[in-house]
């Protein structure tokens, strides 16, 4: 695995002012850094499954999922194990070539349930995908587990900058999610690691979040950029939606400051046009959540995305020939 190095200089101040450049510079100087990193025309597609919904007991204040909140969602087991194979045998028909598996915990206990998520990882792996999961914090035992079973990728996000990490969850810290990206580092599996968007944050939040995300040495392989997908219920229901400015500007800055990094645009584009997208992979997104779904939430029509990929010029990893 290519680790990349970063500056330890990078200053917090130097990332504000990359996030405040006007936006047309910003993105063209992203694209140059995307073109000499990736090939411009590939798109990586997860695709995702809650393989146990709801009834958390953190209280992220975003999530449909958590147990202080009164929303749809209803609390469901952890699904089979062959329940799950086959979505992802669905999935890899389609056009994904990474499966990632999500469960509403706060943290992975060993027993059962997380032998089963193993037996998971190594399905998914024998049909040939990619496998990522995100399931809470996790101890180094656990991580080594996962390593053995053939995970790729461990997604568990910073979610916002410091200064307003305790607006939107008390039940954990930032530094609890940072030690579990650590347990993850030192097993060896790939860290994927982003934030959301139009929380009610500060651009300096933003840069908060970036700069911390681009410190870690070394910088995570995947960074997703969620747009708040407002669940009725949460306290983070009446939200204003982010301007798409405010996504673009933020892929173009992830791009520059993390140049190796698959950027994924994550939740919040069934919400956002063409137009909009188009700017973001024009920025240096190289990555989508593919699928109708998302854990719990709607996500484009594949139809749509493959009409929009198609119009782009772009190709999904898994076509590549
Ligand atoms: N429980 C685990 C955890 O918190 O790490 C895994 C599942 S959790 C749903 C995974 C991530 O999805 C969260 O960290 C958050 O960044 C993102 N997410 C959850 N709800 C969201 C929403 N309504 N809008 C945008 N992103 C969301
Ligand atoms: C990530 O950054 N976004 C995904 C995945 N990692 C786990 C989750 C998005 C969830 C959107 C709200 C929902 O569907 O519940
Ligand atoms: Fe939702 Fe994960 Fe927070 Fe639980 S820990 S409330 S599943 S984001």
């Amino acid at each position: 695995m290519t680790r990349t190095r970063v500056a330890p200089t990078l200053s917090l101040t130097e990332v504000e002012a990359l996030l405040a450049t006007p936006l047309l510079d910003l993105v063209f100087r992203a694209a140059g850094v995307h073109r000499a990193h990736h090939d411009p025309r590939y798109v990586q597609c997860s695709q995702l499954l809650s393989v146990k919904t709801g009834g958390c007991p953190e209280d992220c204040g975003y999530c449909s999922q958590s147990a202080h909140s009164k929303t749809p969602v209803k609390r469901e087991a952890l699904l089979s194990v062959g329940t799950v194979l086959e979505e992802a045998r669905a999935a890899k028909a389609a056009g994904a070539d990474r499966f990632c598996m999500g469960a509403a915990w706060r943290e992975v206990r060993d027993g059962r349930e997380f032998d089963s998520v193993l037996d998971m990882v190594r399905g998914v792996k024998e049909l040939g995908l990619e496998a990522c999961v995100t399931l809470g914090g996790l101890a180094p035992h656990q991580a080594a587990k996962l390593k053995d079973a053939g995970l790729d990728y461990y997604n568990h996000n910073l979610d916002t900058g410091r200064s307003h990490f305790d607006k939107i969850i008390s039940t954990h810290s930032l530094d609890d999610r940072l030690q579990t990206l650590s347990a993850v580092r030192d097993a060896g599996i790939h860290v994927c690691s982003g934030g959301i968007l139009g929380m009610g944050e500060s651009r300096t939040a933003r840069a908060e979040l970036l700069h911390q995300l681009a410190t870690l040495d070394p910088q995570p392989e995947s960074v997703p950029i969620n747009s708040l997908v407002a669940v009725e219920g949460t306290p983070l229901a009446g939200e204003q939606r982010i301007d798409w400015t405010e996504m673009v500007r933020t892929i173009a800055a992830a791009r520059v400051l993390m140049p190796k990094a698959v950027i994924r645009l994550s939740a919040g584009r069934s919400e956002m046009t063409d137009e909009a997208q188009a700017f973001c992979f024009l920025a240096g997104a190289n990555s989508i959540f593919f699928g109708d779904k998302l854990l719990t939430t709607p996500n484009p029509e594949p139809a749509r995305d493959a009409t929009l990929l198609a119009k782009l010029g772009l190709t999904a990893v898994a076509s590549r020939k």
